[in-house]
């Protein structure tokens, strides 16, 4: 047990939330009691997370156009901006956007501030690039959406493990300990430091993982390895999918995806074969504009094979942010309200609007999704000012040029962050923030398993939480004169209160958190959701017995493979992917300021196989010049034979991937299709 001097909290960084202590001088050390990183791992990041708390980069005053303003200053300031927009334009010409890297409290504060303080529809969060197909498949399929329906511990005892689109080796590398007994195969077009592990690595083109999926099932129903008792006795529609299967003949799969035909059959064999399989997908299949189509193909035949459900074997989606589950099941989504409801539910409605105090009628409906709106910014129709907290889009969102010039348009823009990111830097008004290690919270990791984080260190001076941000913002703003309330609701400060709040909001609903107390969380080492009365065990495992729709059924549904919204061609011949580094986080806002992060990976690059490098005349280390229909970008080149001839990768934690990204949609989760696009690669003479 830590002493009086020693904190017991969690990583800053991803869906992991590796447990970890902070001593004396801010030395960072893992935890051996929280599952996740249980053998005492953590990655790069984890280890060197102190330095987040004593970075000179810290902003320790909020800034009126730049220059240090007092604190009721820049609120006064803001919230007359806030009032005379609202008043000239509506209640949706203010918008607000927020980040799965917020606690449960903050992420639960912010959609209530949006709807009741505010009065808009328009909120929306980072989510929507990062999960939100795996999501929305996963509701489609078995009614909830919890990513991993299972402890990650369960994944020690598999035997055989289908990672579809995801390098954990450097996304999660504690992970990797949970993946040491089974036989992974790995589905990357790059054979990365995961594929290096894997028994089998199937590499395909960018965006034809669907296509993938549907060769696979359709190889276990040629080759009788349907489970049937299970597809009978716990699913629906399969007669459907297996006919829309038919078409999907290995050979005519590999001409799509280059896969060859017989690692195709040794996947299948391999996942059939198994007493205890998973399926697993990361953003490298998520991310694209049918990223809800080809989950919902990996989930089929899981299913197929009669995975999810079933104790030792599941379907999952590793989240990635570090409150990613959390952050989508309280309200900050435009579409939801808090407990994973749905906003447009009028039963929902009415139980949220009465913990509120106000009338059902008052709660706006659903608004734009995140891309859409951050297109809209600015437009005649669309939002006049933003509200950001926890999100650095000028650096991650697709298209980032044109984002960029949208955040200009804005009457107002403000952000609440602990460092002047690249988007805090475009900001009317920037409010410094406190961050993980300064403030207690509830963290939701990619297991389901709501964790405490707790405050390990005093903020500096000068900085003020989010909660507290909203507190007096909503105060300043009072009831709105549109409303049929005369009174200005409450805004707690205290993250505990809030997380009351939140429980109460959220009762009833898929994410029941209302049996989950901070006590319990400590004593427990986190509870599952849902959790639906104190003395509810929380729930590790949510499908056990039945799904979580109306009759208890999964849901097989047939879909098609379709091409990338943009092909390559004549002008724009090689395929882009992007994703991530071991040593950097996200945009960089937080990694790219401490210094052995830096070190271990100090710049921009673009990843190009030898051959392709040979033909464009380009070597190693040269600066190269990548240029798509959105924009162009520069960086250096590495040459590897680990990635195929026809595509290039680059990781986009620093300015200049996202200029070239595509913001071709997915029609069901909204989510940008940031894995794969055409550019044109050359020399930087
Ligand atoms: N070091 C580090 N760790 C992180 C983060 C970070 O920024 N840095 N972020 C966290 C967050 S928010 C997230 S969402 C997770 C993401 O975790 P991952 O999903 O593991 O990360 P990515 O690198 O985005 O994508 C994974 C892989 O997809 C591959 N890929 C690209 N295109 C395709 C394709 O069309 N099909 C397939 N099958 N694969 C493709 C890429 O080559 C890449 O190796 O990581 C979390 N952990
Ligand atoms: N090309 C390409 N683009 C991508 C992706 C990709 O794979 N390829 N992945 C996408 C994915 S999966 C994700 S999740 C997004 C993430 O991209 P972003 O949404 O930009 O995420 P971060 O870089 O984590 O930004 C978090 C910001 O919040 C600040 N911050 C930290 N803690 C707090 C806090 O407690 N309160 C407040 N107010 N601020 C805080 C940080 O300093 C930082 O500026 O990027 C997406 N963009
Ligand atoms: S794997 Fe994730 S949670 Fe664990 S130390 Fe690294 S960044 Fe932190
Ligand atoms: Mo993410």
């Amino acid at each position: 047990m830590p002493g009086s001097d020693v904190t017991a909290t969690h990583c800053p960084y991803c869906a992991l939330q590796c447990g970890m202590e902070i001593g004396p001088e801010l030395v960072v050390s893992p935890r051996t009691d929280i599952p996740a990183n249980a053998s005492g791992a953590l990655c790069q990041k984890g280890w060197t997370a102190g330095e987040l708390l004593v970075n000179g980069a810290r902003l320790t005053t909020p800034l009126l156009h730049g220059e240090p303003v007092e604190w009721e200053v820049a609120l006064d300031h803001v919230a007359a901006r806030l009032a005379a927009i609202r008043a000239e334009h509506g209640p949706d010409a203010v918008a607000v956007f927020g980040g799965g890297g917020l606690t449960n409290e903050k992420a639960y504060q912010l959609g209530k501030f949006a709807r009741v303080a505010l009065g808009t529809s328009q909120i929306d969060y980072n989510g929507r690039f990062c999960m939100s197909s795996a999501a929305a498949a996963s509701i489609r399929a078995f009614g909830m959406d919890r990513g991993l329906p299972f402890p990650v511990t369960d994944l020690d005892d598999a035997d055989v493990v289908l990672l579809a689109g995801a390098n954990v080796a450097e996304t999660m590398p504690p992970l990797v300990r949970h993946l040491t007994g089974p036989r992974l195969i790995v589905v990357d077009p790059r054979r990365t430091q995961t594929a290096r592990l894997a028994w089998l690595h199937l590499q395909p083109t960018p965006g034809t993982d669907l296509a993938l999926a549907l060769g696979l099932a359709h190889l276990a129903v040629a080759e009788e390895l349907v489970d049937e008792a299970y597809v009978a006795a716990r699913t629906v529609g399969f007669d459907d999918v297996r006919t829309s299967l038919a078409s999907w003949w290995p050979e005519r799969v590999e001409r799509i995806t280059g896969v060859p035909v017989h690692q195709m059959r040794q996947a299948v064999r391999a996942l059939a074969a198994a007493r205890n399989a998973y399926v697993l997908t990361g953003r490298g299949a998520e991310q694209h504009a049918k990223g809800t189509d080809t989950v919902t193909a990996f989930i089929n035949l899981a299913l197929a094979l009669g995975l999810p459900g079933r104790m030792g074997s599941g379907y999952g989606c590793l989240t990635g942010q570090g409150n990613g589950q959390g952050g989508r099941e309280h309200g900050q989504k435009a579409d939801q309200l808090p407990g994973y409801r749905k906003i447009d539910d009028p039963a929902a409605r009415e139980h949220v609007a009465a913990v509120w105090g106000i009338p059902a009628a008052d709660i706006p409906g659903p608004g734009r999704s995140a891309y859409e709106l951050l297109d809209a910014l600015g437009t005649p129709d669309g939002p006049r000012a933003l509200l950001l907290f926890g999100s650095n889009p000028v650096v991650s969102a697709p298209a980032s040029e044109h984002v960029a010039a949208r955040l200009g348009a804005l009457d107002l823009l403000v952000t609440c962050d602990v460092v002047l990111s690249e988007t805090a830097a475009l900001a009317d008004v920037v409010f410094p923030v406190t961050q993980w290690a300064e403030e207690t919270g509830t963290m939701t990791n990619l297991e389901g398993r709501v964790l405490l984080r707790r405050r390990a260190v005093p903020p500096p001076a000068g900085v003020r939480s989010d909660l507290e941000v909203i507190a007096a913002l909503a105060r300043r703003l009072g009831p709105r004169s549109e409303s049929a309330t005369e009174f200005a609701p409450e805004f707690a400060t205290d993250p505990a209160e809030v997380f009351d709040e939140l429980r109460r909001a959220g009762a009833g609903g898929p994410a029941d958190y209302s049996g989950i107390t901070y006590e319990r969380i400590v004593a427990e080492t986190g509870v599952f959701w849902p959790c639906p009365a104190p003395g509810h065990p929380g729930t590790p495992r949510p499908f056990l017995d039945s799904f979580a729709t109306p009759d208890g059924r999964a849901r097989f549904v047939p879909v098609q493979h379709r091409p990338p919204a943009e092909e390559t061609d004549a002008d724009y011949p090689v395929h882009l992917s992007t994703g991530r580094v071991l040593a950097h986080y996200q945009s960089g806002a937080q990694t790219r300021r401490i210094a052995p992060l830096v070190r271990a990976a100090p710049e921009p690059y673009v990843e190009l196989h030898p051959d392709l490098a040979e033909r464009l005349g380009i070597a190693a280390g040269d600066m190269v010049r990548v240029t798509s229909r959105r924009g162009q970008s520069k960086a250096v080149a590495r040459i590897s034979d680990a990635i195929r001839r026809d595509t290039v990768f680059m990781p986009f934690h620093w300015e200049g991937a996202n200029r070239l990204t595509n913001p071709a949609l997915d029609p069901v989760s909204r989510m940008p299709e940031f894995k794969v696009c055409a550019v044109r690669v050359e020399r930087d003479s």
